[in-house]
Formats: C-alpha cells, sequence, structure tokens
C-alpha cells in the first residue's frame, strides 16, 4: 500500500449528536424527543422498529439519552480536548426541541438558541468549523403524539420553520450544514429514524415511504433555505453506508445485492439528483405502494440538490439468495446482514471491513460525482481503565488507521473527500444499544450503563494517535 495522502485543507475532526452527549434533557425548557423514551438492552430494540409502549419516560426505567455525558455543562473542556488533538471540525447536532420544545412553538426558545451559540463560539474560538447535523434521532415527543411525525405532511412546513430558524440565527458561524442523519435508518429503525410508531394492521411499507417523501421534501427545502440564506455554505445530506457484497458470483445474488444497495441509495438518488429513480417507481408498483405527493414537490426536490454527500460507514453487508446461507445472519447488522467468512466482527458482532471504506466511497463518487464527506466512522469497543488509570486501545488504533488508510486510498482513486469527522470522539451513550459500554472515544468518560460515574475525561491511548494522525495530515498513521 502507498503511504496516505490527503489534500490540504482536509476536514479532521469528530462526530457526535446531541441526544447522545448533551443530556440535561429537561433544562433550559427543551421539550421531550423520541430517544428520550428509549431505555436500554432488548425493550430498546422493539421500540426503535415502532413498537412503543408509551409516549412518555416510564417510572423507574433507566433512559439513558437523559444525563448522557452532560455535553451540555461539559462542552467547554470537553472541546478543550478536542482542540488539543487538532481537530479543524466538529459534527454535532441541534436537538429540535431545544429550539421548539413542542414542535410548534409560536416562538423558538431563547435557551436553546443560546446554548448552541455559545457552543458554536466557543469552537470558533480554537478555529474548530462546527458541522450541523438539522436532524439526528431526534422528533419532538409532542409531534409524535400530535402528527404521528413524519408519516403526516405537516412535518414538512414544521421542519422548515425550525431549520430557517437555526440557518438564519448561526449563519455567521456555521459553514457547513447537513439534513437528516442517516436517512435509509428510516426503513431499519423507523422509531429511531423518524419517530413512527405502528399499530397492528398498518401497511408499514406504506407509512415508511410516505414519511420518506415527507423527510425528502422537508430536506430539499432546508437545503433551498440555506442556499437563500448562508450562500458561502455547503449543504449535505447524509446516509448509512456500506455497500452489500453478493455471497457468491451466482446472478441471483449479484442482482440481490445491488437491489439491497438500491434500498439506500434510493434516499440520495432523491437528494443528490432530484428525483425518483426508475427503480423506486416499480418498487412502488409492485408493492402497490401509492406515495401522496404535492404538485410542486417535483421541482422542489428537483431544483435544491445536496452540495456534498456525507455517508458514515461501519463495514459492509452481504447477501445471499440461497436459504441456507441465509442462516446465518450477523446480531449486529440493522441491515440485515449475512457473516461474510473473509472478515472479522466487533464485539458487537460488526464486520470489521476497512477495504469497504475504499470500495464505498468509489462507488458513492461513481454514482453521484459530488464531494463526499465520511462523517461517521469508528470502533465500539468495551475499554478497560488499567489500575494506573490508563485506557490502552490499541484495537481502536487498529480499525481507525486501517480505515483512514483506505480512505487514502480511494482519494487517490480521484474521489473528493473533503474530510473525516470519526464517531464519538468521546463516548458516548450508543444509539443502537443505549450502552454506554460500547465505546468510540479518544478520551474516556466515565460513566456505565447503569448511568453510575464521575463524568471524568480520560484521554485515553488512541487520543494521542489520532492527534498525531492530524498533525501530519494523515500521513503518520
Ligand atoms: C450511527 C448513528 C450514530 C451512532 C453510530 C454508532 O448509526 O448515526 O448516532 O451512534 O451509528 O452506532 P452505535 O452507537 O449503535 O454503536
Amino acid at each position: 500500500m502507498t503511504s496516505s495522502k490527503f489534500p490540504e485543507n482536509f476536514l479532521w475532526g469528530g462526530a457526535i449528536a446531541a441526544n447522545q452527549a448533551e443530556g440535561a434533557y429537561l433544562a433550559g425548557n427543551k421539550g421531550l424527543t423520541l430517544v428520550d423514551l428509549l431505555p436500554t438492552g432488548e425493550k430498546r430494540r422493539s421500540i426503535m422498529k415502532g413498537n412503543v409502549p408509551a409516549l412518555t419516560p416510564l417510572e423507574g426505567e433507566f433512559y439513558p439519552s437523559h444525563e448522557a455525558i452532560d455535553f451540555y455543562h461539559h462542552y467547554k473542556e470537553d472541546i478543550a480536548l478536542f482542540a488539543e488533538m487538532g481537530f479543524k471540525v466538529l459534527r454535532v447536532s441541534i436537538s429540535w426541541a431545544r429550539i421548539y420544545p413542542t414542535g410548534e412553538d409560536a416562538v423558538p426558545n431563547v435557551a436553546g438558541l443560546k446554548f448552541y451559540d455559545d457552543l458554536f463560539d466557543e469552537l470558533l474560538k480554537y478555529n474548530i468549523q462546527p458541522v450541523v447535523t438539522l436532524a439526528h434521532f431526534d422528533v419532538p415527543v409532542a409531534l409524535i403524539q400530535k402528527y404521528g411525525s413524519w408519516r403526516s405532511r405537516k412535518m414538512v412546513e414544521l421542519f422548515e420553520i425550525y431549520s430557517k430558524t437555526v440557518l438564519e440565527r448561526y449563519k455567521d458561524k456555521v459553514k457547513y450544514w447537513m439534513t437528516f442523519n442517516e436517512i435509509n435508518m428510516l426503513l431499519h429503525l423507523p422509531f429511531l429514524g423518524a419517530g413512527l410508531v405502528f399499530q397492528e394492521g398498518d401497511n408499514v411499507k406504506q407509512i415508511q415511504y410516505q414519511a420518506a417523501h415527507h423527510q425528502l421534501v422537508a430536506s430539499a427545502l432546508a437545503v433551498k433555505a440555506c442556499h437563500e440564506l448562508i450562500p458561502d455554505a455547503q449543504i449535505g445530506c447524509m446516509l448509512a453506508a456500506g455497500s452489500f457484497y453478493p455471497y457468491t458470483c451466482n446472478p441471483e445474488d449479484v442482482f440481490q445485492g445491488m437491489e439491497k444497495d438500491r434500498e439506500s441509495y434510493f434516499f440520495i438518488d432523491v437528494q443528490s439528483r432530484g428525483e425518483y429513480p426508475g427503480y423506486a417507481k416499480r418498487f412502488f408498483r409492485d408493492q402497490g405502494l401509492s406515495i401522496e405527493m404535492e404538485p410542486d414537490d417535483a421541482g422542489i426536490l428537483k431544483s435544491h440538490t445536496v452540495d456534498y454527500i456525507g455517508f458514515s460507514y461501519y463495514s459492509s453487508r452481504t447477501t445471499s439468495t440461497d436459504p441456507e446461507v441465509q442462516k446465518n445472519m450477523t446480531s449486529g447488522n440493522v441491515f440485515g446482514s449475512i457473516a461474510n467468512p473473509y472478515l472479522a466482527k466487533s464485539e458487537w458482532g460488526w464486520t470489521i471491513d476497512p477495504k469497504g471504506m475504499r470500495i464505498t466511497a468509489n462507488q458513492l463518487h461513481d454514482r453521484y460525482q459530488k464531494p463526499l464527506f465520511v462523517v461517521e466512522n469508528g470502533f465500539g469497543a468495551h475499554d478497560e481503565v488499567t489500575p494506573e488509570g490508563e485506557i490502552n486501545d490499541d484495537y481502536r488504533i487498529n480499525y481507525l488507521k486501517r480505515h483512514i488508510a483506505e480512505m487514502s486510498e480511494a482519494i487517490q482513486d480521484g474521489v473528493e473527500i473533503l474530510g473525516y469527522t470519526s464517531w464519538g470522539p468521546i463516548d458516548i451513550v450508543s444509539a443502537s444499544s443505549g450502552e454506554m459500554r460500547k465505546r468510540y472515544g479518544y478520551i474516556y468518560v466515565d460513566r456505565d450503563n447503569e448511568g453510575q460515574g464521575t463524568m471524568k475525561r480520560i484521554p485515553k491511548k488512541s487520543f494521542g494517535w489520532y492527534k498525531k494522525a492530524i498533525q501530519s495530515n494523515g500521513s503518520d498513521l
């Protein structure tokens, strides 16, 4: 392998989300969001799919996002550590319910606006550019109660108001924006991705694709608003990426791999190319789905496409049409993946495939011919603190190193990549499991699965490693 090369001005940094880091879930008049209803363990998994028992937190349950790592109160200390590592960017999300606690308040919440002003100012003090996601898994609960969340067209209008509010407010501070985090998650974890709750007898696919249409129009309207309000900003989409490999060269497997990729590409085709692809129209016909669209929608989608393709990459996926092979599914992949016999897995069953980063980046580039932004990548692992108080996370360094090297290969293949924000540069709550034990950080946080701990921050071994990687612009991994 040739040595790593990155363009000058490559945006090195990390990515977190409001709902997994901030905590302070009721502070400053914040309203409840869907993550405030997610406990840990099995129950969480079932709720994330849309089986939601109650739309209020239950007495006696532990909700990890309520306090998370209390970034709301610790952000200065945390940003100082990110600055020490040399971050050029930090990806964060704005919690809609901090700005509009019920999602449709007459005026935005002053305390919420101020929190993000202070946060962005603190970042800019260190020359760290904020990269801001408008929606990262946190629909206000009041909108789920009143409208059924993204099933309703009403959400498009309310999201537009919210987007315009924050774009206008932070236009001098934020130049990189993103609309919906992992928009394709709506198909796999519909409650987490879009606040969708299902009742018996619901036509789940119909509801999902109608909600998807609403998010796609809302995304295009946010792009429009961003271009109008902040002409020197860039706004992108965000895909949970990772290509599907056919298990064999049987054309049936190959075709299935293509179709599975298209389940995800569908969203980005609309956001980046501005229209529904033919295969999606066929899918709707074949499935008997009828998506309600307003007369202006096609024009909105066509005129307001994204500037870059943001994506998360953790692992590749594998698919087969053979029922025998299908018995060997990986436990940790919400996309439904067969175990790949060539690849190892993390403790959570996530396949480790650095080469897949290069493959995925090339495929996205070939398809869209727009700059890419790797806005999530990382290794969730259980870390041990030694009696000396050290965390020697060589496994994490090893994972990141190999992925960054493959990203460099992709760049040398001609793929334009704006930057790399690894996931969870400081330990935060895991989205899929709700655990604190599944850690991604360069910075350890003393907090456990039950919410106990001092919240103390401790740099891990990977802290120094990432600092060096950034300092050398990726050439010293
Ligand atoms: C993505 C999400 C993140 C994040 C990450 C890691 O799906 O955008 O919010 O948490 O995956 O997943 P987990 O926390 O489940 O390990």
